[in-house]
């Protein structure tokens, strides 16, 4: 591995948090990509490898077949509980320390943030453990699921609600649905007053999500984006580092260190 530590985009990216005391930090797919989730633009394998992950995140997928959508959210939450954290985000979860406040926003549902130690995490895209019925929107709880007989991989049917019997579905937020009006007013806030935004591992184009830099950046804050390839935020961040999360953040940490 190469010490990205010595790194001038590295070097950069710690000049521009250095100064900063409010810090918000917008993730995507990316972010979990190396602690092996598959992210929504890489081609699925197994089972599922015949499916698009766009496709299916979708309340029409979900009507069309919903055993099919939601064997795909069964084998998502056994994926996210059965993985760990990596280096990026325990890194991440540290230097939450020398900052008066670091708020993280993420567009992910796997967990992994929290699981890290990160305190201050708003979720806009809903969380793998949250299930509701179709009705009433009554909560189905996770473990649940293990009670049933489920397969170890393809379609699951989805349990009926004991208080209506209507379907239960992921707790998730898909295409052409709103998101929560009052998580997505927090993460506003927090990128509009944040010195510094950095974007790790999304391809900013999912909206609304993908306008949240413009607002950090209408507000004077810099713009840090990781991601080894460019986006459509790559041309407007302050600084575009191309390497992988869960190498450049521990690297990042490492350097802020020593300026103590
Ligand atoms: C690495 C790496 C490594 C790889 N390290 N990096 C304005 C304009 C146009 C359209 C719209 C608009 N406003 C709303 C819309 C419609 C729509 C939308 O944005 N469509 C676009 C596709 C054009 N948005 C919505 O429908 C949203 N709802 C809404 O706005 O309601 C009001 C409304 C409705 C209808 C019309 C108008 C207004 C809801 C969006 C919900 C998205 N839901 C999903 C599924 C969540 C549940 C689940 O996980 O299953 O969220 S879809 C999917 O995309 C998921 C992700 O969170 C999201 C973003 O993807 P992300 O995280 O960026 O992942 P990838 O895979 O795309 O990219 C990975 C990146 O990582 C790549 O860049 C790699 O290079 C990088 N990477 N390895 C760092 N190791």
């Amino acid at each position: 591995m190469t010490d990205l530590t010595l790194d001038a985009d590295c070097g950069r990216a710690a000049e521009l948090l250095k100064g900063a005391s409010r810090v918000a930090v917008l993730t995507g797919a990316g972010m979990s990509a190396e602690s092996g989730v598959p992210t929504f633009r890489d081609a699925l394998t197994g089972w599922w490898a015949r499916y698009d992950p766009m496709e299916l995140a979708t309340p029409q997928a979900y009507q069309r077949d919903p055993a099919r959508v939601f064997g795909w959210y069964v084998y998502r939450w056994r994926l996210a509980r059965a993985v760990e954290p990596h280096a990026g985000y325990r890194a991440l979860a540290a230097m939450a320390a020398r900052f008066d406040r670091l708020a993280v926003v993420t567009q992910n549902v796997d967990g992994l943030h929290q699981r890290a130690g990160s305190k201050d995490v708003l979720e806009l895209h809903g969380s793998l453990e949250d299930f509701r019925c179709t009705g009433d929107g009554h909560p189905y709880y996770a473990d649940r699921l293990l009670e049933l007989d489920l397969p170890d991989e393809g379609d699951v049917e989805p349990p009926a609600c004991d208080a209506c019997g209507s379907p239960i579905r992921p707790g998730v937020v898909w295409f052409g649905e709103q998101l929560s009006e009052m998580t997505i007013g927090r993460a506003w806030e927090e990128v509009a007053h944040a010195d510094a935004l950095l974007v790790v591992g999304t391809s900013s184009v999912v909206y609304p999500a993908a306008a949240l830099p413009g607002v950090a950046l209408e507000a004077g804050a810099k713009v840090i984006e990781i991601n080894p390839d460019q986006t459509p935020l790559t041309p407007q961040a302050t600084h575009w580092w191309g390497a992988p999360a869960g190498q450049a953040l521990p690297a990042l940490k490492q350097v802020l260190d020593q300026y103590e």
